[in-house]
């Protein structure tokens, strides 16, 4: 039999983040049980509640966010829980040993449900000192992530995760994550862009100029080719697999990116460059990025290394201070 999540972390890292990442897993195999029967109970639409972003919670977002924060207040070893459903973090103040922090989107591109397109779990794990500020500790640029996975709810269920040593997946089979892929590499080069092109005339000038430059072939030297889910896991996925590009600039709507720093743009560029891809808000590496709240949102350019590179070339660098 294939080699488990649980037995796969244990080995390459440590006890403790194995327990960590497979009450996750359990987590994602209980929302993902509830997916496949969303159209036949009462699972679909709207709960009637409106996030801190503003968006209105899918009744399965409530239950992945009630899922997922169930797993964490059962483990000792977190300190503090942040959610994109929840206003405030969670900060467990009777665990002066605790060392992770939970930072997740329980259930992202959630409205996309109800047309049974993909969704995705996402969890970026921090560290924190045991006793230190947890609070504190949760606004550390993403270089300081100690793991971080996402959960692909498709035509299979795939859990892709990182601690720094590879990029590994597992598919869910029979109740358990078993390893269907190991040491995974993102090609250096695709042959799709993904963005919302609806967002062109609302964007910086620069991405639409990028968009026909991949279309005639002049940005990375050949013809490409438009896919968009718009569920980030499925469309990430993809460019792990396939190679290219995925864009969401700021717009009109979203001055500073829709996509959120702790728990969308960071995870997921930690597994990028763990593959050998790349990711920036346009003029900085993604993972440098020092957030001023647990909600922030960002910019994203994340792929392959030739297209982020190209799509950077386009934008004026700033330099760091
Ligand atoms: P929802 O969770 O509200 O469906 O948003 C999904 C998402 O955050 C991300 O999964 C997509 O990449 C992105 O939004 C799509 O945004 P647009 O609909 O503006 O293209």
């Amino acid at each position: 039999m294939a080699m488990t999540l649980f037995q796969h972390v244990r080995q390459r890292h440590n006890a403790d983040l194995a327990a960590l990442i497979n009450a996750i897993a359990d987590g994602a195999a209980a929302i993902e049980a509830k997916i496949r029967i969303a159209g036949l109970g009462d699972v679909l639409g709207a709960a009637g509640n409106e996030n801190i972003q503003g968006e209105q919670q899918q009744k399965l977002d409530v239950f992945a966010n009630d899922t997922l924060t169930d797993v964490m207040k059962a483990l000792p070893t977190v300190a503090a829980v942040v959610s994109e459903e929840d206003d405030q973090p969670l900060i467990f103040t009777d665990r002066p040993n605790a060392k992770f922090i939970a930072i997740f989107d329980p259930l992202d591109g959630s409205s996309n449900i109800d047309v049974n397109v993909n969704v995705g779990t996402i969890v970026s794990i921090q560290g924190v000192k045991p006793g230190a500020d947890a609070r504190a500790a949760i606004l550390q640029p993403g270089s300081e992530q100690v793991a971080a996975l996402y959960v692909n709810y498709g035509p299979s269920t795939i859990l892709v995760y990182t601690a720094g040593k590879g990029v590994h997946a597992f598919t869910l089979s029979g109740g358990e994550f078993l390893l269907s892929s190991e040491d995974m590499l993102m090609p250096e080069q695709g042959t799709y862009y993904s963005m919302n092109e609806g967002n062109i005339g609302d964007s910086e000038k620069v991405y639409g100029k990028a968009i026909d430059r991949f279309r005639d072939g002049t940005l990375v030297g050949q013809k490409y080719s438009s896919r968009y889910v718009g569920s980030f896991i499925a469309d990430f996925h993809r460019t792990l697999l396939k190679g290219g590009v995925f864009l969401y600039p700021p717009t009109k709507k979203a001055p500073n990116g829709k996509l959120r720093l702790l728990y969308e743009a960071n995870p997921l560029s930690f597994i990028a460059e763990q593959a050998g891809g790349a990711a920036s808000n346009g003029r900085y590496r993604i993972l440098e990025i020092t957030p001023t709240e647990p909600h922030m949102r960002t910019p994203l350019v994340i792929g392959s290394l030739s297209e982020v590179s190209a799509v950077g070339g386009l934008i004026t660098i700033t330099p760091r201070e």
